[in-house]
Order: structure tokens, then C-alpha cells, then sequence
């Protein structure tokens, strides 16, 4: 079988960028994925994904900034741009928890920020949103949109670029030691197997599914389907809600968690999702927007865009994966046991990991090639954490 330092199985955002990264330091790299390239079946593809630093954590918000800085600069590689810069504006009643947090955190940590009162809200949006009198709005300078798909094109291009060699519609069914020469056998459902010192897991939703298939290990790693919904701006507003007009990406903290981006991919409507969904099979799952989410997103249209976005239905809809952990970090981790240090797995991105694809594929090419990163604190993504806690409370909406 041909022989490589690094094989990646999953060609999403995470894979592509740890392909690319790890073929830039010279490895020799294949990356393989399981449908066609740039599908629309996981978690990677469609037109937008949200960035912002506005986390309650601080090891994200760092992570947040340490990542735009890697975008800038494989967008300069590659000389086209995936990464569209706006503001961020989180939003919530003034005693949610979590923004509280989060505001507390922007304090901390010192992310320029501004608290307004829905008054300023009103003024800084010129009526554009309209919150409550007991809500605040909180400003951060650092948003925007990502396009996922020509994102995970890119760095698809630049690990071809670099030498990795790509392989797609080639499903991984078994990875194994090589008894003989050592190292990593990787076996695939048209009967080839590749060989690799070092092997990374970034199959998103398919996580539990092929790690449970050739390890026995059960990751708590739960798929969730979540439907992303496009709404229409009424008639002569459209031109209001663009980022070149100032409006932000956008978050909206309660229950439920709603959030959306700037008028961008399709002229005149507004991305309004729940961020949420249904536990699913990644393999079986409804293509539909649940109606308790469609509800909930009419009202809250209703609320903040006083009558400027039409809420009757959603115009486009998109079913997308999350792949969630109990506590909503991430996995990024060996995997251990009989593979030890020799397979890495990076998954559990429980719906906010996308903005961060370029410093996880730095750290997953780290991992593999040095053995550890000194970019991020990997404490809070590893694996040990769930032991007698394999299940936890993974919400449903
Ligand atoms: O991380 O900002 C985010 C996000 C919004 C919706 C899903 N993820």
C-alpha cells in the first residue's frame, strides 16, 4: 500500500485545513473523503458561517482572534477572499447568564466592546432592530460571515497546492495497526488501504459512528440536524440590512439561542436560524425545519425587525449537522488505547467550530507532526474529561 506521513480521513473545513496545513510543513499528505467534495451533507458546506470573539469563555475568544489572523492569511495565499468582515451584535434580556458573561468576559480580556440600552440600540441600528426595554445590546468590532464552502475550497486548493494528494467518493471502513512495519493501515470500502505513520479523524457527524467501527471507543459525540432558514426583507428595504450598510452578524442569547448574518449570499433576505435542532442519524434525518423552531423565529422576527422583514415563512431553507458534546466543547485529542499518539481526533464542534478551522487544522497538523501545540491550551477539548460522564444533558429544540 503507498505510504504517507499523514493521512487525514474528512475533507470538511477541519480535515481540508489540517490537510493543507500539514502539507505546507512539508509531509507527505492524503486526504480522503467519504461523499464527493464540497457535498452539502455534513457541516461544512452552504453560504455563510458566523465569526465572532463574543464567547463566555476566554480560551475561545482567543482562539477566535488567533484564527481571523489565519484566514487573512491563507486568503492571501490563495488571493481571493472567504472571510467578510462586519460587526458582531449579541443581544438578551439583562439578566441572561450567558451574556453577562460574555460582556464580562469582553471586560476581562480586553475585547473593545459597548453595552447599549435599547434605546441606543434603536439609535446605533437607525431602527434597524428594536429590543425590549429590559434587553441590552452588546457591540464588539470583530464579526462577520465566512463562506463555508469556498472556504473549504480554498484550503483544499492550497493543500493540492503544497503537494497533499486528495481523494474523494472513498469511504474509510477500517483503520488498523500495521502488526508488521508499525504505524497506521487505513482501509477503504473499494478495497485500498494506505499506509501512514500519523492519521487524523475529522469526520464531523460521522465521528461516533466510525470511531465506535474501528476502535470500539463511543464518543460522546451526538449529531444534531438543524435547518437553516433565509427570510425575506419587505420591498424597498433590502439595501438596509447589507454589511456595507453597517448591519452586523448577529446573535440573540434566551431561549431559544437565535442568531443570522447580514443580507449577503442572496440579495434581499436575512440568514434567521434557531441555533438548535433535533438529535438525528447522519445518515437518516428529516431535511425539515422543525415547527416549534419556525415559531419561535417568527415571534423574535417580529420583535426585533418591527415589520421591515417579512415573517410569514422562511423563502430558502438548508438542513446542515452539528456534532454535539455535553458540554459543547470540542474533542481534540489522541485517541489512545491500542492506537496511541498515532491517531488524532478532532471532532464535537457542537455548532460553533467553523470559524475556528484554520487554528484547529494548525493544531491537528501540530499534534501529528510535533506531538503537541503550543497555539492553544488543550486542556478543555480533551477526551478524559467525559469519563463517567458519557452521556451528559445534550439539549434538543
Ligand atoms: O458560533 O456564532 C456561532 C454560531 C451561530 C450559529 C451557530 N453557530
Amino acid at each position: 500500500s503507498e505510504q504517507f506521513d499523514v493521512i487525514v480521513i474528512g475533507a470538511g473545513i477541519m480535515g481540508s485545513a489540517t490537510a493543507y496545513q500539514a502539507a505546507k510543513r512539508g509531509k507527505k499528505v492524503l486526504i480522503l473523503e467519504k461523499f464527493d467534495f464540497l457535498h452539502h451533507l455534513g457541516s461544512s458546506h452552504g453560504e455563510s458561517r458566523t465569526l465572532r470573539t463574543t464567547y463566555p469563555e476566554e480560551y475561545y475568544s482567543s482562539m477566535v482572534i488567533k484564527a481571523a489572523q489565519l484566514w487573512e492569511e491563507a486568503e492571501a495565499e490563495i488571493g481571493f477572499k472567504v472571510y467578510f468582515k462586519a460587526k458582531q451584535f449579541d443581544m438578551g434580556p439583562d439578566d441572561d447568564k450567558s451574556l453577562l458573561s460574555v460582556i464580562d468576559n469582553c471586560g476581562r480580556n480586553g475585547i473593545s466592546h459597548r453595552v447599549l440600552d435599547a434605546r441606543q440600540v434603536f439609535d446605533e441600528f437607525t431602527g434597524r432592530i428594536e429590543v425590549p426595554e429590559n434587553w441590552v445590546g452588546l457591540v464588539t468590532e470583530m464579526g462577520g460571515v465566512i463562506k463555508p464552502t469556498k472556504a473549504v475550497y480554498m484550503f483544499q486548493a492550497l493543500a493540492f497546492k503544497n503537494g497533499c494528494r486528495l481523494k474523494d467518493n472513498c469511504e474509510v471502513v477500517d483503520i488498523r495497526r500495521d502488526t508488521v512495519r508499525g504505524g497506521i493501515l487505513v482501509c477503504t470500502a473499494r478495497g485500498e488501504s494506505f499506509w501512514c505513520k500519523k492519521c487524523v479523524v475529522t469526520v464531523g457527524a460521522w465521528m461516533q459512528k466510525l470511531i465506535k467501527q474501528v476502535s470500539g471507543v463511543v464518543l460522546p459525540i451526538q449529531p444534531l440536524e438543524t435547518c437553516v432558514c433565509y427570510w425575506k426583507v419587505k420591498d424597498d428595504h433590502a439595501t438596509k440590512f447589507t454589511i456595507e450598510s453597517g448591519f452586523p452578524t448577529f446573535a440573540s442569547y434566551g431561549v431559544p439561542y437565535i442568531y443570522g448574518t447580514p443580507s449577503l449570499e442572496f440579495p434581499g433576505l436575512l440568514k434567521i436560524p434557531v441555533h438548535g435542532g433535533r438529535n438525528c442519524d447522519p445518515d437518516d434525518r428529516t431535511w425539515t425545519v422543525a415547527p416549534s423552531a419556525l415559531e419561535a423565529l417568527r415571534e423574535w422576527i417580529d420583535g426585533r425587525f418591527g415589520g421591515l422583514v417579512d415573517s410569514t415563512r422562511p423563502v430558502s431553507t438548508q438542513s446542515c449537522l452539528y456534532s454535539m458534546t455535553p458540554d459543547e466543547d470540542f474533542v481534540i485529542d489522541f485517541l489512545g488505547g491500542e492506537f496511541g499518539n498515532d491517531i488524532v481526533v478532532a471532532g464535537g464542534f457542537s455548532g460553533h467550530g467553523f470559524k475556528m478551522g484554520p487554528l484547529v487544522g494548525k493544531v491537528l497538523a501540530d499534534l501529528v507532526i510535533d506531538g503537541e501545540t503550543k497555539d492553544v491550551e488543550l486542556n478543555h477539548f480533551k477526551l478524559g474529561r467525559f469519563e463517567g460522564n458519557p452521556k451528559g444533558n445534550l439539549k434538543e429544540f
